[in-house]
C-alpha cells in the first residue's frame, strides 16, 4: 500500500487529491495550515485508510523538519510527495506590485516547494523508491498581462520540476508536473483577497476544470507501472486555448 504526502489539502485540488488517493486506499500524511480543515480531512477518510495530518507553513523551515521528523513510524517511507500548496497572490501591473505579494508568492510557491522536497528526498534517495508530482500552472509555460511575479514562481516550478528529474535519475524516481488551466477553487478568492464576486467572475461563462478533474489525473498519473513517468502535463478546460484565450461562448 502506497503512503502519500500531499501540502495545501485543505483545499481545492490537495483536498480532492487526498479523496481520490483515499479512495484508492493509500495511507495519508495531509499538510495544511487551517486545523479545522485538517480535523475535517481526518474524520472523512479515516474510515476509507490511514491518516495523519500535519499543521505546517511551508515557509518555515524549522516547522517542516519538526513535521516530517514527527511523522510515525508507520508512515515515514513516502512513496509519493505531491507538492501543491501555492497561490496567487494580487493581479497588477508590475510597477503597482505590492512587495507582500510578491515575496507570499515566492517564498509559498517556490521556496516552500523546495524545503518540503527537500525534508522528504533523501528518505526516497536511500530507498531508491519515490514519486514527485509538482502542480505547476499554465503560468509556469506561459506569461500573462499582470501576472508577472505568479508566473514567475509557477516558471521556477517547472525548471524545479526538471531539475529534480534529473537529479534523481540515477535513483529511480519519478517526478513530473501536472500544469492546469483554470480550475475553480478558492485559488481566486486568495488572489482578489476575500473579494468573493471578483473570484467567482473568473469562472463565470465557461466550465472551468473542477478540483477533481485534476486529482483524477494525478491518481492516474501515481498507478502507472512504475517504468512510466508522466514528466509533464498540461490540462485545460476545453473552453481555454491558452493563458488568454478563453472562449465564453460556448
Ligand atoms: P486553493 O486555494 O483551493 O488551495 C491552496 C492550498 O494551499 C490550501 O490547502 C492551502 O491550505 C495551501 N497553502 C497555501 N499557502 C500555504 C502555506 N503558506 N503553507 C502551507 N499550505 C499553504 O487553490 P488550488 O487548489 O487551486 O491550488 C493548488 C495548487 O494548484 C497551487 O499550487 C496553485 O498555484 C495551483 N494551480 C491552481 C490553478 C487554479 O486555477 N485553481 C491552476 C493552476 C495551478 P491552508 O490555507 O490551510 O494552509
Ligand atoms: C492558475 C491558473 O491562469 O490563473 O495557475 O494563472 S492562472
Amino acid at each position: 500500500m502506497k503512503t502519500a504526502l500531499i501540502t495545501g489539502a485543505t483545499s481545492g485540488i490537495g483536498r480532492a487529491t487526498a479523496k481520490y488517493f483515499a479512495k484508492n486506499h493509500f495511507r495519508l500524511i495531509l499538510c495544511g495550515r487551517r486545523d479545522d480543515r485538517l480535523a475535517e480531512l481526518q474524520d472523512e477518510f479515516a474510515p476509507l485508510t490511514r491518516v495523519h495530518t500535519l499543521n505546517f507553513d511551508v515557509r518555515d523551515k524549522e516547522a517542516i523538519t519538526a513535521s516530517i521528523e514527527s511523522i510515525p513510524d508507520d508512515l515515514k517511507n513516502i512513496d509519493i510527495l505531491v507538492n501543491n500548496a501555492g497561490n496567487a497572490h494580487g493581479l497588477d501591473p508590475i510597477q503597482n506590485g505590492d512587495l507582500n505579494d510578491w515575496d507570499s508568492m515566492m517564498d509559498i510557491n517556490v521556496k516552500g516547494l523546495l524545503y518540503v522536497s527537500r525534508a522528504i528526498i533523501p528518505g526516497m534517495v536511500e530507498r531508491r523508491h519515490g514519486h514527485i508530482i509538482n502542480i505547476g500552472s499554465i503560468a509556469g509555460k506561459e506569461v500573462y498581462p499582470n501576472g508577472n511575479v505568479y508566473c514567475a514562481s509557477k516558471h521556477a516550478v517547472d525548471a524545479i520540476n526538471q531539475g529534480m528529474r534529473m537529479d534523481l535519475n540515477q535513483y529511480g524516481i519519478r517526478v513530473g508536473a501536472i500544469n492546469p488551466g483554470l480550475v475553480a477553487t478558492e485559488f481566486s478568492e486568495v488572489r482578489f483577497k476575500g473579494d468573493t464576486d471578483r473570484a467567482a467572475g473568473v469562472y463565470k461563462g465557461y466550465e472551468p476544470l473542477k478540483a477533481d478533474d485534476i486529482a483524477d489525473i494525478i491518481t492516474f498519473v501515481v498507478t502507472r507501472p512504475y517504468h512510466v513517468n508522466i514528466a509533464d502535463l498540461m490540462v485545460l478546460p476545453t473552453a481555454q486555448a491558452s493563458a488568454t484565450i478563453l472562449n465564453k461562448s460556448v
